[in-house]
């Protein structure tokens, strides 16, 4: 049975407009201990993380903004998950804007690799932020942290240096419908297992998904899953900046988490993008919460069999 830690992350700086600074207490106030506690899990609430933020840092990219804030946040939160995955609870990273994947699962990347671990990530999200701080058109970093990730150039020297870079084939995107011709030309160099919205309207998501984790088993590795509040239809999920239509549907998206819970394999969470400031009556917030309900075991009907 996991133990969950509830961490706040509220950097928001690498999204386009303000409001995730306040995605934490949203999801405090929409109940996600409780929920967590009232399955049985030990639940823990460690607090919301700060940063001091240095000088400017230049950048040649003109359209770069808040660099030296990132690197801030990427350190203080690469820290905080160093060593929280090096212990048996499993953290949940609750953001703040996307940028802070490049901390939680550069960090958890750290962990995996000291204890002789290849790191797996499944990625949920309309896009799959693999810009660098050269290819990024709009300068809005939270485009970028899977650009760190998987090794992309001009990170070295700037941010924290990693361990190893995280390959493609261990990486996971699903949702993809907006994709910057810089990302698409990477996910094809890295051989990212890569579902687009097309993939999905023809597979569902249980058949790669199942494979994917499948591959995380053999390997036994450890696995990480950022969820992107953009990943799912702005019908049923309008407080994010950057809504992208088509996206996955309630049951789609209860479905992964279902799977991933029977798989056990679940290390680390990052829940990002909320902005409680474009939320309808919270909820966009409860449905991110329900979501880790069935991630945490919740079940519509007790399940006995399964179908193989
Ligand atoms: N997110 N590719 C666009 C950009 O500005 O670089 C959108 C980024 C969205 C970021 O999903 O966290
Ligand atoms: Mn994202
Ligand atoms: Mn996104
Ligand atoms: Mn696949």
């Amino acid at each position: 049975m996991p133990s969950y830690q509830l961490i706040g992350s509220p950097i928001e700086i690498g999204a386009g407009r303000g409001g995730c600074l306040m995605g934490p207490d949203a999801y405090r106030t929409a109940g996600l201990g409780p929920s967590l506690a009232s399955l049985g899990h030990d639940v823990q609430d460690v607090g919301t993380l700060w940063v001091d933020v240095g000088p400017d840092i230049p950048h040649p990219n003109p359209a770069v903004h808040h660099l030296a804030e990132v690197v801030a946040w990427t350190h203080q939160i690469a820290e905080f998950s160093f060593h929280a995955c090096r212990t048996e609870h499993t953290p949940i990273f609750m953001g703040g804007d996307h940028a802070m994947a490049a901390g939680s699962i550069g960090g958890h990347a750290n962990a995996a690799h000291h204890d002789g671990r290849p790191l797996f990530v499944l990625w949920l999200d309309a896009h799959p932020d693999l810009h660098t701080l050269d290819t990024t058109e709009s300068g809005n970093l939270h485009g970028t942290p899977m650009g760190y990730l998987t090794g992309g150039t001009g990170f070295e020297g700037i941010y924290p240096p990693l361990a190893a870079p995280i390959p493609g084939p261990n990486i996971c995107m699903m949702g993809l419908r907006s994709v910057d011709p810089a990302e698409r030309a990477a996910i094809q160099r890295l051989g990212i297992d890569a579902h687009d919205m097309r993939a999905i309207d023809e597979t569902g998501v249980r058949a790669p998904l199942e494979a994917f984790l499948a591959r995380v088993r053999a390997a036994n590795g450890r696995l990480h899953v950022s969820l992107d509040v953009d990943f799912l239809d702005p019908s049923i999920a309008p407080a994010v900046g950057t809504t992208v239509p088509g996206g996955a549907t309630f049951r789609e998206a209860h479905l992964i988490m279902e799977v991933l819970h029977e798989s056990g394999l679940v290390n680390a969470i990052d829940l990002v993008e909320l902005n409680p400031f474009l939320d309808d009556r919270g909820r966009t917030a409860k449905l991110m919460v329900d979501l880790c309900g069935s991630l945490a075991g919740r079940t519509i009907l007790d399940r006995v069999t399964r179908s193989a």
